[in-house]
């Protein structure tokens, strides 16, 4: 499937409702120190509904911050929301790097760093998730919880997401990463996986040199009778994917769950 979102989806547009971004922290036991995180909150967010929450992860080299430098979410979301394409959800950025420190400097392709990827399972599901359902008026079953990251944070998601399934029904891969577990430990049980998931998107841009990585997985996917939607882009390993990726991915999110 060849996708291309319309030109002026990532443009700022006037008189429009906005969501707000706000940047919190929780504690977590899993790192053992309070941790960032970026929150969307959709146009007209009141504590009086009750929303859906997407988990959306970083790449190798981000942060927190990451998908904010460099792709608009929030201008992409408001966009959506102002022409009714998206179910009513919060969209949590946090820091995949589950260390102490946690920046982006130095070798950031460092087996500590690279472990702390791993470590976010944990920090996610212990710590992060419950602050989130705390703290905001939302959803706390499987049905109304997304995963999705680009290249470590579409690895983290797959790894994460189809390992706990009763936590996670929809799940996206963005370019996933080397760090993506193969298909027989990711998906040993694809009839469960099948009757579980609501949808598990997997897209790269045909000039990326991580393809092997999402090919392979789709390979076991389709072999083994596993739904999900392959979204092969024009493109490298980079921003206008990812964003692509953002604008078509949120609009399958949580439709007919309530
Ligand atoms: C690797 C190549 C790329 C790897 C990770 C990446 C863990 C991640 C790239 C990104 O997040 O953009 O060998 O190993």
């Amino acid at each position: 499937m060849r996708i291309t979102a319309p030109e002026g989806y990532d443009q700022y547009r006037e008189n429009i409702a906005r969501g707000n971004v706000e940047m919190v922290e929780y504690i977590s036991r899993a790192v053992g120190n309070p941790r960032k995180t970026r929150i969307y909150t959709p146009p007209g967010y009141s504590q009086d509904q009750t929303y859906n929450v997407l988990y959306l992860l970083h790449g190798i080299g981000g942060d927190e911050n990451e998908w904010f430098n460099h792709g608009q979410p929030h201008i992409i979301l408001d966009n959506l929301y102002a022409d009714g394409m998206l179910e009513p959800m919060i969209v949590v950025f946090p820091n995949g790097r589950a260390m102490p420190d946690d920046r982006p400097v130095g070798d950031i392709f460092d087996p500590e760093k690279i472990q702390a990827f791993e470590r976010f399972e944990l920090d996610l599901l212990q710590d992060l998730i419950p602050f989130i359902e705390t703290n905001y008026k939302v959803s706390t079953d499987r049905e109304g919880r997304a995963i999705a990251g680009l290249s470590m944070g579409g690895g983290q998601s797959l790894n994460i997401g189809l390992n706990h399934l009763d936590r996670f029904a929809w799940i996206g891969a963005f370019s996933p990463a080397p760090n993506t577990k193969a298909p027989e430990q990711l998906i040993p049980n694809p009839q469960e996986a099948a009757a579980l998931l609501r949808l598990l998107w997997l897209s790269c841009g045909d000039e990326d040199n991580l393809k092997h990585i999402s090919e392979r997985t789709h390979a076991y996917l389709a072999e083994h009778g596993v739904p999900h939607i392959w979204a092969e882009e024009s493109g490298g390993h980079d921003w206008p994917v990812w964003k692509n990726d953002l604008y078509h991915f949120s609009q399958r999110l949580f439709k007919g769950t309530k």
